[in-house]
């Protein structure tokens, strides 16, 4: 079906396909970064010729994997993809010229590719060798699965997520600092999901030394996941050696305010970031994780830090796992700020989701920006 230019008709076939294709996408979903995940399925005649999905950078991108999972015959076929297909030389060769010789005559893709090196020549380079090339079927869901590819495309920085576990009452901890457990089993569960999907899991030094944290990712299958770096932000100087951070089993970057010597039984890249005001800075330090091509930071950390990002307007959306008991007005905060001049100041999220883990009740929310 040929649509208006710019707008093209897409069928209940075209849906079908492209469903699938963001549901292959999400197979790599855990692995694939610093790239985007990506899925394709070659159909002709409403039958299925080829599945893929990009697994790995460095590895098959998802068109070269459903061609060859097509195993020859794919003249006059349709490939449904979920991003543009790259038309430049990479870790891998052009996705473009790999459709182009496997004589596809129709290409539809569900959100263009923002990557310098393609940004629309995937299309154009299609489109110059006569392949019919329909963009923007199931748009904002191709655009919602890699929403941290974009963003960091867009900003050089990553996608930040806040989590916390809070009493009904909003607080996190006792005023001795005790934290363990104001959440159910469930809950801590579900967090090792959100932790998998990160590249990076971020927190400050005060948090390090109340609990000595490993911030490692525990219920979800080794291998299924790329491990996080973990992340410290620490402006005095007060990371302690014998840290379970600095253990080497997963990688580890402390961003510190003061330059100091390395010291060998820390394994850790100490990284000297620029403080104001006694902090250190947070967009620096987006910015830092954005160069080294992390998409998705997940900051887990105490009131003054949490407070500090919710501050910089950085935060992309707070995961909130809510328990039903009372902690009481001693106990300590989400988020250590000066409240906002009125009412009508107040920062504000959306919440675009709610579940239930036995009796605690998690929210995600994103802020609404102005
Ligand atoms: C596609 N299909 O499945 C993916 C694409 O250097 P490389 O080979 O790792 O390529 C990385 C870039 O390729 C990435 O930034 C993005 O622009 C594109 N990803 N393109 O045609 C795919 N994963
Ligand atoms: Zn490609």
């Amino acid at each position: 079906m040929n649509g208006v230019v710019g707008h093209p008709a897409f069928d209940d076939t075209d849906r079908q396909f492209m469903t699938e294709s963001l549901n292959l996408a999400l197979r790599g979903a855990l692995t694939c970064r610093p790239n985007p995940a990506v899925g394709c399925v070659i159909a002709r005649g409403g039958r299925v010729l080829g599945r893929g999905w990009h697994e790995r950078a460095g590895g098959p991108h998802a068109e070269v994997a459903a061609l060859a999972d097509a195993d020859g015959d794919t003249r006059g076929a349709t490939a449904y993809v979920t991003l543009e297909p790259c038309a430049h030389h990479g870790r891998t060769p052009p996705c473009a010229d790999a459709l182009l010789a496997a004589g596809i005559a129709r290409v539809v893709v569900a959100h263009e590719d923002p990557f310098p090196a393609v940004d629309g020549r995937g299309l154009e380079r299609l489109r110059d060798h006569g392949v019919q090339v329909d963009v923007g079927l199931m748009r904002e869901q191709a655009a919602e699965q890699n929403r941290s590819y974009f963003l960091a495309l867009k900003r050089g920085r990553p996608w930040i997520r806040l989590k916390s576990g809070i009493s009904m009452d909003g607080r996190t901890a006792m005023s001795s600092g005790a934290s363990k457990w104001i959440t159910n089993e469930l809950s801590r569960s579900d967090v090792q999901h959100w932790r998998a999907r990160s590249c990076a899991i971020l927190t400050g030094v005060d948090t390090v030394l109340a609990d000595d944290p490993a911030l490692l990712v525990r219920d979800v299958a080794p291998g299924s996941f790329i491990p996080p770096t973990r992340i410290v932000l620490d402006s005095k100087g007060r990371m302690p050696a014998t840290a379970r951070l600095g253990d080497g089993v997963a990688p580890t970057i402390v961003y510190q305010g003061r330059q100091l010597p390395d010291d060998p039984s820390l394994a850790a890249e100490r990284v000297h970031a620029p403080v104001h005001q006694q902090r250190i800075d947070l967009a620096w330090v987006a910015h830092d994780m954005g160069q080294r091509g992390f998409r998705e930071v997940q900051v887990e950390a105490g009131p003054r830090l949490a407070g500090a990002w919710l501050s910089s307007g950085l935060v992309d959306e707070v995961l909130l796992y809510i328990a039903p008991c009372v902690l009481g007005s001693e106990s300590r905060p989400l988020f250590d700020v000066p409240g906002p001049a009125s009412l009508a100041a107040a920062a504000r999220f959306n919440v675009v989701d709610v579940a239930r883990f036995g009796q605690d009740v998690r929210l995600r929310m994103l802020p609404k920006r102005a």
